[in-house]
Order: structure tokens, then C-alpha cells, then sequence
């Protein structure tokens, strides 16, 4: 086990366990007289968690992670909605601060540790904001859409399946051409963006078919390049501390797609 100094002189962080943050596995246990000092990081190993997961290897933040599995339905508990009122993953609380939603996280937390930022100009911070709007509000979604049509939704679907396979095709044709241009999302500069675009590339193949990746080869490049870093392989085996529910059966659908009971009632 190994000590790590923490904010102040009375406080002594326990680094042991898993690279330097403590893991929890009950949602909402009591917090330790530690946990003040630390994030709490509401985890989920899918792709949103996973961009705040490569942030929190990166940049050396100590942080603790809560356990939600969203198929066992617990991102519905009422003291995960008082942090999150959207109930999905993730969130981070931070002291008296909390912060939901992914890409709003990461730019948290790059303004909090100075990391990741590009330089700190106008033009690179323009490029910094469309870029992870365009992430939160093109990538993220069109991806869902995609995957929840393709794997998961009843017949007929035809429509939804080619509506928002296209347009997850066409979001990530966008990345795509960016990074023939440069070598990282904003030049020649690894940034949150990257991680914004990582958690979601992992998945392409899901998302958009086997294939996908002989359209894609520089976000491909981009995406080999990041998961070569130890922090990418950190963040990838923090499942592996924990058991999630793997089945997506009954409960677990009715957890995830509420909006299903609609149909039946
Ligand atoms: N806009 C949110 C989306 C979060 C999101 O959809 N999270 C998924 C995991 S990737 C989730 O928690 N799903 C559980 C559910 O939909 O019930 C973000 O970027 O954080």
C-alpha cells in the first residue's frame, strides 16, 4: 500500500487498491474521512464514463469510484438524481461542486488541473468549445441512436436504423477529415477532445458495423495512438474491479428504456 500526501497536512489519502483511487462498489456508502478530499467519479464502463475515466488517469487528479449499473437500474435512485437529474453516467462531485454530463466534466476538469487545455487564445479556445459541442451533441447522440436501433430496438426499425446509422456515419466522417488535417482534434496538441473523441471511437465497430474503420483510418490512427497509452489501458480495466450486470434482460431494458412502457400500458 502506498501513502499519498493530500491537500493539506492532515489529510493522508490510502493510495492502494487500483493506481491511485479507491473503488466503491455500493452507491452512496458512507463517505470516509478521505473521500472530502477526493472526486467522487459516478462510473458506468461505457463510452461516456470512459472519456471522464481517461481524463482522471491522465491528469493525476485522486479521485474515488462509485459503481452505477445502469442495468440493475441505479441511476434511478433518488440520491444519484440529486446528482445527476438525468440519471446516466457520468457525474463527478468535487467538494461543494458537482458536474454531470461528460464533456462538461472534462472541461472541468481541464480548467481545474490546467491540463489537456489548448493554448489559451481566442481562436484555440473557439476551436476548443465547437469541437466539444459538436461531440456532446452530434457524436454522443447520433452513436446512441445507432446502437439502441441497430441492437436493440423491436421491428419494424428500418427507418431509425438507416436515419441514424447515417447520420452516426456522417458525424464521424467529420472527425475523420479533422484528423487528416492534423494529428490530434486541435493540431498538434493531445486535449480533452481526444478523450471526448476516444470514449466513443472504442466503439465504432459497434456503432457503425465491422467495417466501419476502412472509411475511418485517420480517427483509426488516433484511436490506436491513445489506447498505447497506459492511462487509455487504466481506464479500460477499471471494469474489472467491479461485477456489473452483463445481461440485458427484462428489468435491465425496463431500466434503460423506460419509455418502452408506453407501448404496453
Ligand atoms: N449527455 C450525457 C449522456 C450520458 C449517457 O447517455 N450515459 C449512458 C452511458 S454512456 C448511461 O448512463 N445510460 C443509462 C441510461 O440511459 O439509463 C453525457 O455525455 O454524459
Amino acid at each position: 500500500m502506498t501513502l499519498l500526501k493530500g491537500f493539506d497536512d492532515t489529510c493522508i489519502i490510502t493510495k492502494s487498491l487500483f493506481q491511485g483511487h479507491r473503488l466503491t462498489q455500493t452507491p452512496f456508502a458512507p463517505l470516509t474521512r478521505e473521500s472530502k478530499f477526493m472526486i467522487q467519479f459516478y462510473y458506468h464502463p461505457s463510452p461516456n464514463p470512459l472519456k471522464v475515466a481517461l481524463f482522471l488517469e491522465e491528469c493525476g487528479l485522486p479521485y474515488e469510484v462509485v459503481a452505477i449499473d445502469t442495468r440493475k437500474g441505479e441511476q434511478h435512485l433518488p440520491a444519484f438524481l440529486k446528482i445527476n437529474p438525468n440519471a446516466k453516467t457520468p457525474a463527478i462531485v468535487d467538494g461543494d461542486a458537482t458536474v454531470f454530463d461528460s464533456n462538461a466534466i472534462l472541461l472541468y476538469l481541464a480548467e481545474k488541473s490546467g491540463q489537456f487545455l489548448p493554448e489559451n487564445t481566442p481562436a484555440a479556445r473557439a476551436q476548443m468549445l465547437s469541437w466539444l459541442m459538436f461531440i456532446a451533441s452530434g457524436i454522443g447522440p447520433y452513436s446512441g441512436q445507432a446502437v439502441h436501433f441497430k441492437h436493440f430496438a423491436p421491428e419494424p426499425k428500418e427507418y431509425a436504423v438507416n436515419r441514424y446509422s447515417f447520420e452516426a456515419e456522417r458525424h464521424y466522417a467529420i472527425l475523420d477529415a479533422q484528423l487528416a488535417k492534423h494529428r490530434y482534434m486541435l493540431g498538434d496538441t493531445y486535449t480533452l477532445i481526444d478523450m471526448a473523441v476516444w470514449g466513443w471511437a472504442r466503439a465504432v465497430p459497434f456503432i457503425l458495423g465491422p467495417d466501419a474503420w476502412e472509411k475511418l483510418p485517420n480517427l483509426k490512427r488516433l484511436l490506436d495512438e491513445i489506447n498505447a497509452r497506459p492511462a487509455a489501458q487504466r481506464a479500460e480495466t477499471l471494469k474489472n474491479q467491479f461485477t456489473f450486470k452483463a445481461e440485458m434482460d427484462e428489468d435491465a431494458r425496463k431500466q434503460m428504456f423506460p419509455q418502452n412502457a408506453r407501448l404496453t400500458a
